[in-house]
């Protein structure tokens, strides 16, 4: 289909100057269709407004969000008094009772909840407005007046319209008839699971209530049934998150007992009356991030032939094109961070062919939309449980034709080209201060943008992007199905061979890095920067534990050093609050981080207290600033910034190890190994995370020449903490006691830490190392997205390449076609799924290969260290090393062919290939040239 137009897109493109980008298409995601699902829409972002398009014909829709829209607001999240139950919390530990610590950490130990100090009352307050069980429902609800809905949501209520983010008390009302021969039998009603309390009534007879997440089946005697017509009403009161009938449609039905077969479906249309909408905002742990808007562009109707959509990752712009009555029409799309505005520009190869209304929609109930002035339409929104509000302004300039904005919607007749400019701000300044003003913040966005012509913006956009993107490339081949649509490549790509969707895999991994963390915003949280759910699944947070460590993986390695700068900025937060949690909870200095956190930056305990007492947050955080000082030799960032952060986590578990009297060891305890076996002391990956952070503390001290006896404590310190363990198994055990379940696939490899990111473990080590082999082994190959991608880098420190490609391709299996198991892979666009869609699997994906072709963690840089029998062949330019080395390097039949290497630090370079180590003085900005044999040229 798009072969028949590829001319005139060509002509259509060179209008956008964009045709040598088209020429090298495999950089490209590109389907025949609009999307259908929000994961086949294509993603695009500045680091603070990103865009999903969903590219649709005659309706275009555009899900958009600003990083700092988030529900919640500054608030203490540390428990007053917490650390009076730290020791016996241990002790409880230490003689073995672990129910009975869990038990007394959940009650007085974890963080505190948003309003916990008021639900109490003000739900008691709530629940006698909506309503008594003795309430006349029959005379409150004329059927006739109320709306239809469904039933059952499986996905919850809020999918339906006129739900969109609906929580509080609502009426369904369904009739049904009951025949003649059920005279004198008891009625089953089966309702499914009810989210989150429901309280049922037949024939105006209340019958029951039930709350949680049980199954409703509910008796009912013989003599309450009417035969014929009867009249079931379920008032159903949902907190938050999904509400409503939330099992299959098989389980909504009305049978008489034991005759489950003569079932009739009470499935398809109820009644519904929306009776509360407000109830009292629910006790969280942690915040969410919010979707903002929509933005709709509504089309004539027409036929069209040639679709095309796709998303170019080496200009970071969208496209749509298509032919309809002889005319080519091409939307563009990008978010540009120079001009922080999203834009969409529409163009046709003939004059005065652009007609189209733009309107704007949000899911957040709170919102208005007004007209701005000629070229411009408002809209304002607040969120429900919350301090924030936003703002955004989209802005229209056409060529010809007329532009109209009515206090609803622009529209655009009869234009030659036309480009939407949106934008979108809200009152978050920092966690501490939402004193920022929206309204002004977009209005002098618009205005700086009204006097540059698109083609202005356009350029300046993709000038800085490619300061970024262009930093590296990759060129592992070309497979057979590279000229494939992206939907249809994924479904191939377990059965064929294509290197090349390998290499845009890890370019799209870059690219979605870029796009969702730039220097000045926040950083990419669990879903990057893309959310388009009011309760997102984990709130679409930052999960300290993996998740958002796995982020900023690739950004070193992959030569995008500066997309860090948001990760070291919420580390400059934590360590603040992070602090009065270490205060707080542990009596101790310095600053602790558990395994989650939000905009709000809490650091405290949250969730349960068997998975969410896990101390090393911040020590793990720590790992990546020093990282980022061995690839860059910033001594600066060190002085100022890493190594205060460095050394204040530190301090805090000089205070916070303690002796296991059996071992004499120093060990963590209370903490877990990541939500995996309960509240423990002395899970491994904690140790082998406290040693790095030492470790890493003593060398920047050194090398900053200060704090000696501090370094002296920490010498001793490290010399203590309980060391690495072979279990029974020939197992590296998890735990301090030997009790590895070998059976066990759990998603998270936490003992593995010290193989992958830290270096624990490694070829020094060989016992420790085969051990380590053998508990992934038992682990086994499946997991969740960034399990997976976790799994990749790890069998790459351990120098099995097949194995770290068996993982990628796993990776990159079609999730939309997965068993909806706890299964990894892409959708659509690309994104990863858990599933759902979280974001890190991309990111540990792209970092993964990356450690297949290049290690620089030990003494020398390893070239092509893992290299699969896969990828025989390839390229890469660009791939950055420890010490300040840019590598760029080609091989051919497996076998390294040359190397280039730019030292930007003039440190020595010890270079390792096939069993062979060379060592060079460097100079600052030389590059040096070697052969396959690592003979310099
Ligand atoms: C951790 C993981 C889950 C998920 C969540 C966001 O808790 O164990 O799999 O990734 O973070």
């Amino acid at each position: 289909m798009f072969m028949n137009s590829r001319k005139s897109f060509y002509i259509a493109m060179l209008m956008f100057g964009v045709v040598q980008a088209f020429a090298q298409q495999p950089l490209k995601l590109w389907y025949k269709q609009p999307a259908q699902k929000w994961t086949d829409a294509l993603p695009i972002g500045n680091g603070r407004i990103g865009g999903m398009i969903y590219g649709g014909v005659t309706e275009d829709h555009i899900q958009y969000n600003e990083q700092s829209l988030w529900t919640g607001g500054p608030r203490d999240y540390n428990r007053k008094g917490a650390v009076k139950y730290l020791e016996p919390i241990r002790k409880l530990l230490a003689d073995g009772k672990q129910a009975e610590a869990e038990a007394m950490a959940q009650q007085h130990f974890m963080g505190t909840k948003s309003d916990e100090a008021t639900y109490a009352a003000d739900s008691a307050k709530w629940f006698k407005m909506i309503g008594s069980y003795h309430l006349p429902q029959d005379e409150l609800f004329h059927d006739d007046n109320l709306k239809t809905i469904n039933l059952p949501t499986e996905q919850g209520w809020e999918v339906s319209p006129g739900f969109e983010g609906v929580d509080g008390a609502v009426w369904f009302i369904k009739h049904f008839n009951v025949p003649a021969d059920w005279k004198g039998k008891n009625l089953v009603i089966s309702l499914g699971r009810i989210r989150d309390i429901d309280r049922t009534w037949l024939n105006g007879d209340y019958i029951g209530t039930t709350s949680g997440n049980a199954y409703r089946k509910y008796i009912i005697p013989a003599n309450k049934i009417h035969i014929g017509e009867n009249r079931l009403a379920v008032q159903v009161i949902n907190f938050y998150d999904k509400g409503g009938f939330t099992s299959n449609a098989k389980t909504l039905s009305v049978y008489p007992e034991g005759s489950e077969n003569d079932a009739i479906s009470l499935a398809g249309e109820w009644k519904y009356f929306i009776q509360d909408d407000k109830p009292p905002a629910y006790p969280r742990y942690n915040a969410d991030y919010q979707p903002f808007a929509d933005l709709y562009l509504q089309f004539p109707k027409q036929e069209v032939t040639d679709y095309k959509r796709d998303l170019d990752l080496t200009t970071a712009t969208a496209h749509v094109s298509y032919k309809a009555d002889g005319v080519i029409y091409t939307r563009e799309y990008f978010s540009s961070a120079p001009d922080q505005v999203m834009a969409v520009h529409l163009i046709a190869d003939k004059p005065g062919k652009i007609s189209l209304k733009a309107l704007l929609g949000s899911l957040h109930k709170n919102y208005v939309i007004r007209k701005i002035d000629d070229h411009t339409l408002g809209l304002s929104l607040k969120v429900k449980d919350g301090v924030l509000r936003g703002v955004s302004y989209l802005h229209v300039q056409a060529m010809g034709g007329k532009v109209v904005v009515t206090p609803k919607n622009i529209s655009v007749t009869g234009a030659n080209e036309a480009t939407f400019y949106l934008t979108a701000a809200t009152n978050f300044k920092n966690y501490h201060d939402v004193s920022g003003n929206p309204e002004a913040i977009c209005k002098a966005q618009i205005a700086a943008i009204t006097h540059k012509n698109y083609a202005a913006i356009r350029d300046a956009h993709i000038k800085d992007y490619q300061r970024y993107f262009n930093t590296f490339s990759i060129d592992l081949g070309k497979g057979e199905n590279a000229d494939l649509p992206t939907d249809e490549r994924i479904l191939k790509f377990g059965q064929s061979v294509d290197p090349s969707f390998i290499s845009l895999y890890a370019q799209y991994g870059r690219y979605l890095l870029i796009s969702s963390s730039r220097p000045g915003n926040g950083p990419a949280n669990l879903q990057g920067l893309w959310n388009n759910l009011l309760t997102p699944p984990w709130g679409s947070k930052f999960t300290t534990n993996i998740n958002l460590q796995m982020n900023y993986w690739p950004a070193e390695v992959l030569n995008l050093s500066a997309c860090s700068q948001p990760f070291f900025s919420i580390v400059d937060d934590l360590s603040k609050t992070g602090h009065e949690t270490a205060a707080e909870h542990y009596g101790a200095p310095g600053w602790v981080l558990h395994h989650n956190t939000d905009l709000w930056r809490g650091a405290a305990p949250v969730n349960a207290s068997n998975h969410g007492i896990w101390v090393s947050g911040a020590a793990w955080l720590c790992h990546q600033l020093w990282e980022h000082y061995l690839y860059t030799g910033d001594k600066g960032f060190l002085q100022k910034r890493a190594y205060p952060e460095m050394k204040g986590a530190a301090e805090f578990f000089v205070h916070f190890l303690v002796k296991n009297p059996k071992t004499g060891y120093l060990i963590s305890t209370p903490s877990n190994s990541p939500e995996h076996g309960g509240l423990v002391a002395g899970p491994t990956m904690d140790h082998q995370i406290i040693r790095d952070l030492l470790k890493n503390c003593l060398e920047a001290a050194k090398v900053l020449n200060i704090d000696k006896a501090f370094a002296d404590t920490l010498k001793l310190k490290y010399s203590q903490i309980a060391p690495n363990k072979i279990g029974k198994y020939g197992q590296l055990q998890e735990w301090m006691e030997d009790k590895d379940d070998t059976t066990d696939t759990h998603r998270h490899v936490s003992h593995m830490w010290g193989v992958y990111p830290g270096t624990d473990i490694t070829f020094k080590t060989p016992e420790l190392l085969n051990a380590a082999e053998k508990s992934m082994k038992y682990r086994g190959d499946e997991g969740t997205g960034w399990s997976i991608a976790w799994k990749v880098n790890i069998w790459a420190r351990m120098h099995q390449g097949d194995h770290a490609y068996l993982m990628l391709t796993k990776l990159l299996s079609p999730a939309d076609v997965s068993s909806g198991k706890e299964k990894g892979g892409v959708y659509h666009n690309l994104f990863d799924a858990h599933p759902p869609f979280q974001i890190d699997g991309n990111f540990g994906g792209a970092a993964g290969l990356a450690e297949m072709l290049l290690q620089s963690q030990g003494d020398a840089i390893e070239l092509l260290p893992a290299l699969p029998t896969a990828l025989p062949q390839g390229s890469i330019k660009g791939i950055c090393a420890r010490g300040g080395f840019v590598l760029d390097l080609e091989w051919q039949n497996g076998r390294l062919k040359n190397l280039q290497v730019l030292s930007k630090l003039g440190k020595t370079c010890r270079l390792a290939y096939a069993g062979r180590t060379i060592s060079i003085e460097t100079q600052t900005g030389k590059n040096y040239r070697f052969d396959a044999d690592l003979k310099q040229l």
